[in-house]
């Protein structure tokens, strides 16, 4: 393939919290890109981060600014409930497409998704579960891969946010945040999930009324290994994500911060990120980058549509699980050859 001589022009779709910081990030730290739209329902916002960017247009339509000559690939960061008819809007102009997770948020929409990739013949979409570019992440995978460990049999995963922000309900901790952990453990063992189980202990007095904050949802996979996660969106003291593999010949840690730890006035200690943008700077960075040098070379790589159909059917029946009680397994369409 040949590489595209001129800078790769993008349209960003939904300008909030995720979406501002993909603009800033293609603005400032992406090589090979520019910002040539920002899409929001809300225009305000739109002009707002638009007026950030020379010549970028703000538009509420993301059809409209699909239509644009100077757009040629899409970034969605509107909520998951959105991505399903953008999608669908990229594949009629046949656009390399870089969503945020998750895909969709239930797996009968992330099949329509995948359906329609297959009617193009060709992968289209690199999803946005950045873990993968995490250099840590990126570690614990390499040396898993080498077998030194032996057969995974556990992971341990624990994720926590500071804060929920106002519109999260008791599922989104599933659909919305556990999300990350069902693609990552499917990728780091090479396993697809086969059934989720979530406990759910008396929720924490710091969560908002009714949000069922934290929870213990536990993975099994057809390699027989089994992954926990603690999804706890209300921690109050910061965002941490962790995650520990136990294999046959020993274990495997990641997220701990470790970086910097100081010994002052007789105590030792670090700093704990407060968000995702700090945690996770450098893997949106790396996803980003991956995601704009793949599409100017006329190739993609990364999660697929596959991985976000498959988390989300498992997400999917996680929130049956929160729901009902019990254990519920995933089901999952035999996986077309194009994702093989
Ligand atoms: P947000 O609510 O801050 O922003 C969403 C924006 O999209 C809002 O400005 C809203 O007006 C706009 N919008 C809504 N519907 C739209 C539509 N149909 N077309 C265009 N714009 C629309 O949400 P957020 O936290 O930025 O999340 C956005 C996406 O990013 C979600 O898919 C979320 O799961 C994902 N996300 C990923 C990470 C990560 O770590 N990878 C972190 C946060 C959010
Ligand atoms: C958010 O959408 C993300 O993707 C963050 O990475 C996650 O930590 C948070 O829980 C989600 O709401």
């Amino acid at each position: 393939m040949t590489e595209r001589a001129t800078t790769l022009g993008v349209a960003v779709i939904g300008t909030g919290r995720m979406g501002a910081d993909h603009v800033r990030r293609i603005h400032e730290v992406t090589s090979g890109a520019r910002v040539t739209a920002v899409v929001d329902v809300d225009a305000e916002r739109a002009k707002a981060v638009a007026a950030r960017v020379d010549g970028c247009t703000a538009y509420t339509d993301p059809a409209a600014a699909m239509a644009a000559a100077d757009v040629e690939a899409v970034l969605i960061a509107s909520p998951g409930p959105a991505h399903e008819a953008t999608l669908l809007a990229a594949f009629e102009r046949d656009l390399p497409v870089l969503c945020e997770k998750p895909l969709t948020p239930d797996a009968a929409s992330a099949l329509r998704v995948l359906e329609a990739e297959l009617r193009l013949g060709h992968r289209r979409v690199q999803v946005g579960f950045m873990r993968r570019y995490d250099p840590e992440y990126v570690k614990l995978k390499a040396l898993l891969t080498t077998g030194q460990l032996g057969r995974p049999l556990m992971v341990h995963n624990r994720h926590r946010n500071a804060a929920s922000p106002p519109f999260f309900t008791s599922t989104m901790l599933i659909s919305d945040s556990v999300a990350h952990e069902a693609d990552a453990t499917r990728w780091l063992l090479g396993h697809e999930i086969t059934a989720v189980t979530v406990l759910r202990p008396t929720p924490s007095a710091n969560a908002p009324d009714g949000l069922r904050d934290p929870q213990f949802v536990v993975f099994e996979t057809d390699g027989g290994a089994l992954s926990d996660v603690e999804i706890f969106v209300n921690c109050g003291f910061g965002y941490q994500v962790q995650a520990e593999v136990v294999c046959e010949r020993g274990t495997a840690r990641i997220g701990d911060g470790h970086a910097l730890v100081t010994n002052m006035a007789g105590r030792w200690g670090g700093t704990i990120a407060q968000d995702f943008t700090e945690r996770f700077e450098t893997a949106y960075d790396q996803e980003v980058q991956t995601w704009v040098d793949a599409t100017r070379r006329g190739e993609v790589t990364g999660p697929s549509v596959w991985d976000g159909y498959a988390a989300a059917a498992v997400c999917e029946a996680g929130v049956r699980a929160l729901e009902d009680g019990g254990r519920v397994e995933v089901e999952l369409v035999e996986r077309p050859a194009l994702y093989a």
